[in-house]
Formats: C-alpha cells, sequence, structure tokens
C-alpha cells in the first residue's frame, strides 16, 4: 500500500517537470523571436539615410587624390585621416572664423586661414602627425602616413 502511494506521487512529479519544462521552452521560444525581431528592426533602421550620406562623403573624400579635412568653429572632420606618403592633405575652413594648423611637434602649419581659405601639406614620411588650431586649442586632429 505504501509502496504504491510512493511511485504514484514519483509519477506525478514527473508529469509536473515535464510540463514546467515545456512551459520554459516556450518561454525561451518566445524571447528569441522578440530579440530577433528588435535586431531585424534594428537592422532594418540602423543605416539611416544621413549616416549612409555621411559615410559616402567620407569616401569620397578618402578617394580624392587631395585629402581634405574639413574646418569647422569646433573640431576637424574627420578627426583622423590616414594618406600614403607623398599625399597632400589640404584643411578647408568651413566655419565662421579664423582657425590655422599647427602639427604638435611643429613639423608643418598652415599659418591662418581665414572663412573659406585653404592650407596644404604634403607628407613625406611616415608617421603619426598629431595637430590642432592654435587659437582654439580644443581643436585636435591626427593624420597617420603609412
Ligand atoms: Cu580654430
Amino acid at each position: 500500500m505504501a509502496k504504491k502511494r510512493v511511485s504514484k506521487t514519483a509519477k506525478k512529479k514527473v508529469h509536473h517537470t515535464s510540463h514546467t519544462d515545456d512551459h520554459s521552452f516556450l518561454i525561451i521560444a518566445g524571447g528569441g523571436f522578440v530579440i530577433i525581431s528588435i535586431i531585424m528592426l534594428f537592422l532594418y533602421n540602423q543605416p539611416s539615410s544621413t549616416e549612409k550620406m555621411m559615410y559616402e562623403t567620407a569616401n569620397t573624400i578618402t578617394s580624392e587624390d587631395q585629402r581634405v579635412v574639413s574646418m569647422n568653429d569646433s573640431m576637424f572632420t574627420p578627426e583622423s585621416l590616414t594618406v600614403k606618403v607623398g599625399e597632400s592633405v589640404t584643411w578647408r575652413n568651413d566655419g565662421m572664423t579664423d582657425h590655422n594648423i599647427v602639427s604638435d611637434d611643429d613639423v608643418f602649419t598652415t599659418g591662418v586661414l581665414a572663412k573659406g581659405e585653404e592650407g596644404s601639406y604634403t607628407f613625406t614620411k611616415e608617421g603619426t602627425y598629431s595637430y590642432h588650431c592654435s587659437i582654439h586649442p580644443e581643436m585636435t586632429g591626427t593624420i597617420v602616413v603609412e
């Protein structure tokens, strides 16, 4: 009699556990679906037209013979530019106030550039050149020459 009761309880327990597992599987599967949906939404929304345009603009700049860094009134764009030995970089003042380029190790400078003016420097040695605007020291950039 006692033996029968134990076996009945055990059977019930097994059934209960298996039912819980099925339920957990549904929750996991449902959660996975939600996560995949979020990822899909993220991927579809990711390259907004503005970001795509910025990417294409950056690509256009680096594929030109003359590399151009735009100076606005707070930063250089691109902040870091990679060129090859023998190539020249042009800094164009797209801001409203005067800016200049001074390399941190005094290798090159453009002198003061007013709004709309450009200055260039041709890199003949490989290396990483940090530079700044001496009028606005918070404006910094880097040219990597390979
Ligand atoms: Cu400046």
